[in-house]
């Protein structure tokens, strides 16, 4: 068979992985012979997962730590490296949603959204070249969203955050592209996850994403895995910078 996907040897972390699109991914990267490490603050449901994985025969451990303290995540890296050896791969999946008006949306809530959803990418983003730039190089991938060159009212934060997290990307990228550690995002449309369960169960915001998707439908977390597999495998391997949008063409629909 083509080792063009094969990730056998190969320890990747995965953070906000106990469900959803998270957790999609890990499971895809173990179906194609990766050691995944799941990452969140819910230490129950990242049990639950690793044993679904282990009883189907994968390579999966978890840790739990939250990704917006820094200093949790490099003892996180540095005890996932002392224990497998390496890391490879890291894809920096955590992230927070909060809805609201702008009138009512505080800076508080604003800077959680950003604390979340791009600064713990930048702080686990270096602690991870820090080990991989000494082993030879490795796959950074960023979930990042449909939306930040789309909006929609009530998101700015998110909106701002997901943004960012695109520029963070190419930013790393250009900068450790030549120790061999490639970095680039997932935009994933809208996906039928918990977080995205208010939005689900609002039949006319549902209905209106069903009207602006090609597909016609909302996509699955287990359609997510498939482009995380590729941007970590050699099938990936002279990709970088970039993002690969899985949104059901979503985002090129007038
Ligand atoms: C929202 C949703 C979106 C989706 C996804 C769309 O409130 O509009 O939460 O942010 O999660 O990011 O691409």
């Amino acid at each position: 068979m083509s080792k063009l996907f094969d990730l056998q040897g190969k320890t990747i972390l995965v953070t906000g992985a106990s469900r959803g699109i998270g957790f999609s991914m890990a499971e895809a990267l173990a179906q194609h012979g990766a050691k995944v490490i799941l990452n969140s603050r819910d230490e129950s449901a990242l049990k639950q997962k690793v044993e679904k994985l282990k009883e189907a025969g994968w390579d999966a451990d978890y840790v739990v730590f939250d990704v917006t303290k820094a200093e949790d995540g490099l003892t996180a890296i540095s005890d996932i490296v002392q224990k497998n050896g390496s890391l490879f791969g890291l894809i920096n999946n955590a992230g927070v949603q909060h809805r609201s008006p702008i009138l009512d949306f505080t800076t508080a809530d604003f800077e959680h959204v950003l604390s979340t959803n791009l600064t713990s990418c930048f702080s686990l983003s270096r602690e991870a070249i820090r080990f991989m730039s000494n082993s030879g190089g490795g796959r950074i991938i960023n979930t990042v969203s449909m939306l930040g060159p789309q909006a929609r009212p009530t998101v700015p934060a998110y909106i701002a955050a997901k943004e960012g997290l695109r520029a963070l990307t190419r930013a790393l990228a250009v900068e450790v592209g030549q120790k061999g550690i490639l970095v680039n995002a997932i935009a994933p449309g809208y996906i039928a996850t918990e977080l995205n369960l208010a939005l689900l169960e609002n039949k006319e915001f549902s209905d209106w994403v069903i009207s602006k998707t090609p597909l016609g439908r909302w996509g699955n977390p287990s359609e997510l895995g498939g482009g995380a597999v590729y941007l970590m495998s050699d099938a990936g391997g002279f990709v970088n910078g970039q993002v690969l949008a899985i949104d059901g063409g979503m985002s090129i629909q007038v």
